[in-house]
């Protein structure tokens, strides 16, 4: 049995709905849930929000509503995202619920245990928009003069009565964990920032707030409140139980990867793996911080009025011509833009008018000139050629690509494979066959329908609907469509036995129009 595979995303904050950013960790999560799904591997997936925090109760107030209310209002909507965008989650966390304060403070008590929360005084910069202290010497100046977060974003001073976590001790530790293990944290560019950051002065971290009470209780210390960070980093092992030894624990931790942004790098490579290794636990294996989705080379936020809604543009263009518009377009791991213009200009190149026409002609020929019938037929060398192309982009350069999370990659490999067969459809132009060589036409279609249905298998963890609608239109069994059953050169002979028929083809990728509104 290959080993289980524990996936999370960054829980967002539901201080306003979900942007287009959310959406996009959300379905690169989801791809790679379903890839090792496909390749047999027992996987957990979990997502949510992260409700606490000076920046929820802030944006509350401002609102008139208790901050609970804006959590509940809000924190619906990332779910419903979710849910349309089809992402397969296994728990939708909040950090509200009951089993989450009872494993926060768990991991306080351990780290307490462990001598390394003291009480003192803080006093610096915090951004509420971060949610992060910053040292002085991190601070940039603003086109005001004012001092604001390495992120651009506003700094007040803080002064009060906080706990303390002894981060300094464990410096050597995370320099070698990110030095001597350079997957840890991946890509490269974020590994290199967090090594400076630790070779800087490190100073302990102030852990909890007095000001405010809307976060989880600091066992024995009633009046502060555990800084949001350190309860939002607990999520992960909250959804496996923790602190109790249930399987899901004992199978799923150490998590294989949390992906995240990034602009939380820090905490994900730095905090948490020092709050573990306080607390006597085993470390995530790896931490991939992908890039940002801008619009027109700017972030998307409420002050430049730029954000869009996801939900919108799934139903505009569909989920699955999303979904793929994001992995293919982006470089993972870099940022990379989205318009209107390349959603709709890729997708019809790639999938409307290159795989969709590809599957519509074949079936439909294979419908209309062999009455829908698949016989068994001899290869020729043409043939051979065609279907190696196809396996070795199916079984191999896709998975290992996406294996290393280079969705880009693995989906071009795809698409040379859909190109070869549109040139193989040219070049032997079945239509043609239809009286001269039937027996030859007949190879052709089938030799076609055998690399579409390869094809369809390697390219469902990115649109799993419609990669699903053509394996049915195939007639491939739903219980014989994962990256095993690509090795297994027996399913045509079992599905000509079958005496399956094809049917008339619906159209599974229907060009787009940019619509007026938008262009
Ligand atoms: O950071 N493009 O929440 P968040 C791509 N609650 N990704 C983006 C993005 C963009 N334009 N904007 C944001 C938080 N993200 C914390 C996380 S985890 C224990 C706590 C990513 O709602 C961002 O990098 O600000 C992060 O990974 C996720 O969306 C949630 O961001």
């Amino acid at each position: 049995m290959p080993d289980p595979y524990y996936i999370t995303t960054a829980i967002s904050y539901p201080n306003g709905p979900p942007h287009i950013g959310h959406a996009y960790e959300a379905i690169a999560a989801d791809t790679i849930a379903r890839f090792h799904k496909l390749r047999g591997r027992e996987v957990r997936f979990q997502t949510g929000t992260d409700e606490h925090g000076l920046k929820m109760a802030r944006k509350a107030e401002e609102q008139g509503k208790t901050a609970r209310e804006l959590a509940d209002e809000m924190s619906s909507k990332f779910k419903h995202m979710c849910d349309a965008l089809h992402i397969e989650y296994d728990r939708f966390i909040r950090t509200v619920d009951d089993d989450h304060h009872r494993a926060s403070k768990a991991l306080w008590e351990r780290m307490e245990a462990r001598g390394d929360l003291y009480l003192d005084r803080y006093e610096g910069w915090y951004s509420v928009r971060d949610e992060a202290f910053y040292y002085e010497k991190e601070l940039i100046e603003g086109e005001g003069g004012e001092r604001l977060s390495p992120q651009g974003t506003p700094v007040e001073w803080t002064t009060e009565e906080s706990w303390f976590f002894r981060l300094s001790k464990y410096r050597d530790a995370l320099l070698e964990l990110l030095r001597g293990n350079p997957d840890f944290i991946r890509p490269e560019r974020s590994r290199n920032e967090m090594i400076a950051f630790l070779e800087g002065d490190l100073r302990d971290l102030s852990v909890s707030r007095t000001s405010f009470d809307w976060g989880v209780k600091v066992p024995g210390s009633e009046n502060h409140v555990m800084y949001v960070w350190v309860d939002a980093l607990t999520n992960y092992l909250t959804g496996l139980g923790f602190p109790d030894e249930t399987d899901n624990w004992r199978k799923f931790w150490p998590a294989d990867l949390h992906l995240i942004g990034k602009d939380i790098a820090r905490f994900h490579t730095i905090y948490w793996p020092a709050f573990l290794m306080s607390a006597d636990l085993p470390l995530p294996k790896q931490v991939f911080a992908h890039g940002f989705v801008l619009k027109g080379g700017q972030k998307e936020s409420k002050s430049l009025g730029n954000v869009s809604d996801p939900l919108e543009l799934a139903e505009m263009y569909g989920v699955d011509t999303l979904r793929y518009f994001l992995l293919r377009e982006i470089s993972f791991g870099q940022d990379g833009n989205w318009s209107h213009e390349a959603i709709v200009t890729r997708t019809n190149a790639e999938l409307a008018n290159s795989f969709g026409n590809l599957c519509q002609r074949v079936l439909s020929m294979i419908h209309k000139n062999m009455d829908g019938a698949l016989s068994d037929y001899y290869f020729d060398g043409a043939d051979r050629t065609l279907l190696t192309i196809v396996q070795r982009a199916c079984r191999d350069e896709l998975p290992e690509a996406f294996e290393q999370l280079r969705f880009s990659v693995g989906i071009e490999a795809w698409l040379r494979a859909v190109f070869a067969c549109n040139q193989y459809v040219d070049e032997q132009a079945p239509w043609a066959l239809k009286k001269s060589d039937p027996t030859r036409m007949a190879a052709v279609l089938q030799t076609l329908f055998i690399a579409i249905r390869d094809l369809a298998i390697a390219i469902q963890p990115v649109i799993p609907e419609k990669s699903k609608l053509v394996l049915d239109q195939l007639g491939i069994a739903s219980e014989r469509r994962s990256y095993d059953d690509l090795q297994d050169e027996s399913w045509f002979g079992a599905l000509v036995a079958k005496g399956h028929m094809i049917e008339k083809p619906a159209p599974v990728f229907p060009r787009l129009e940019l619509s007026e509104a938008v262009a």
